[in-house]
C-alpha cells in the first residue's frame, strides 16, 4: 500500500442540490486534488454519500462529479479503499468493481508499514444503541435490501430522502459527545490491548484524536461542521483539519 495514507468519512454528499451541499462538495474536491497530487492511498470510511442505493443497471445521477474525481484518482494509480456506512451499505458492482479499488462491507484490518489498523464506520458501536443495532441488521439484511430494489427507483430515492431530510443535522451536546468519546476509547482499547496500533472511525461527527496505551484512537470529522483526515506517513499517525478557510 502506498504512502502516505489519508482517511476521511462522512462526506455526505446530498442527493439534491443547494448552495451549501455545492459548497461542501466543492470542498471536499480540494481535499482529493491535494491527494492526488502527493499520490498515495486513500480510505473514504463510510458516509460518502447521504444516500446511495444501487440498482442492477441504475447508479445516481447526482454524485456524477465524485464519480469523475474519484477514476482520476484511479487514473493517477491511487488506491481508493471504501468501507461502506450506514448511508451508503447499498452498492453493487458500478462501486464494487468499475469505481473504487476494493470496497468492504463491514470493518476492515490492515497492516501498512509494519503498524496494524482496524477501521471500523462506527455506527453501532455505542452499548446504549440496541435499537439502532436492529434497525443496522434489517438495513443490512439481503432480503430486505432485494426487496427494496424491486421498488421503481423513485419511490425508493423519495422515501430515503425523506428519512435522510429527518436525519442528524444540528450536532449533539458536549455532554453527549464526551459519552461517545469514552465509549469509543473503551472499545479501541480492547483493539489496542491486542495487537492493534490504530483504530479509525467515522459516524459521530466529531473530530477526537487520543492517545491509548501505545496505541492512539481517531474519531474523523464530518464535512458538515468539521472537516479533517487521518494522516499516516509511515510512522506517524495523526488527524489534521482541513477547514473552510484553506
Ligand atoms: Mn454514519
Amino acid at each position: 500500500m502506498d504512502l502516505p495514507v489519508y482517511f476521511v468519512s462522512d462526506i455526505h454528499l446530498m442527493l439534491t442540490e443547494s448552495e451549501k451541499s455545492r459548497r461542501r462538495q466543492d470542498h471536499f474536491f480540494r481535499f482529493l486534488a491535494k491527494v492526488n497530487e502527493t499520490g498515495c492511498t486513500l480510505f473514504i470510511v463510510g458516509d460518502l454519500f447521504d444516500f446511495y442505493f444501487e440498482y442492477s443497471h441504475t447508479i445516481p445521477k447526482m454524485y456524477f462529479d465524485l464519480y469523475f474525481q474519484i477514476q482520476k484518482l484511479r487514473d493517477a494509480n491511487i488506491e481508493v479503499h471504501y468501507i461502506l456506512g450506514n448511508h451508503d451499505y447499498w452498492v453493487q458492482n458500478f462501486m464494487t468493481e468499475k469505481l473504487m479499488t476494493k470496497v468492504y462491507f463491514h470493518d476492515a484490518d490492515f497492516e501498512i508499514a509494519g503498524k496494524k489498523f482496524h477501521l471500523t464506520h462506527g455506527d453501532g458501536i455505542l452499548s446504549w444503541d440496541r435499537g439502532y443495532r436492529v434497525l443496522k441488521a434489517i438495513i443490512r439484511n439481503r432480503v430486505f435490501i432485494s426487496l427494496y430494489r424491486c421498488l421503481h427507483s423513485t419511490i425508493g430515492y423519495t422515501f430515503a430522502q425523506w428519512i435522510s431530510n429527518r436525519g442528524y443535522r444540528n450536532g449533539h451536546s458536549d455532554e453527549y459527545n464526551k459519552r461517545v468519546q469514552t465509549e469509543l476509547a473503551s472499545y479501541a482499547e480492547s483493539y489496542i490491548k491486542q495487537d492493534t496500533d490504530y483504530v479509525i472511525s467515522g459516524h459521530y461527527h466529531q473530530r477526537v484524536e487520543k492517545e491509548i496505551l501505545d496505541g492512539k484512537l481517531l474519531i474523523l470529522g464530518d464535512w458538515i461542521h468539521a472537516p479533517s483526515y487521518g494522516y499516516f506517513d509511515g510512522s506517524q499517525l495523526s488527524l489534521i483539519p482541513f477547514d473552510h478557510d484553506e
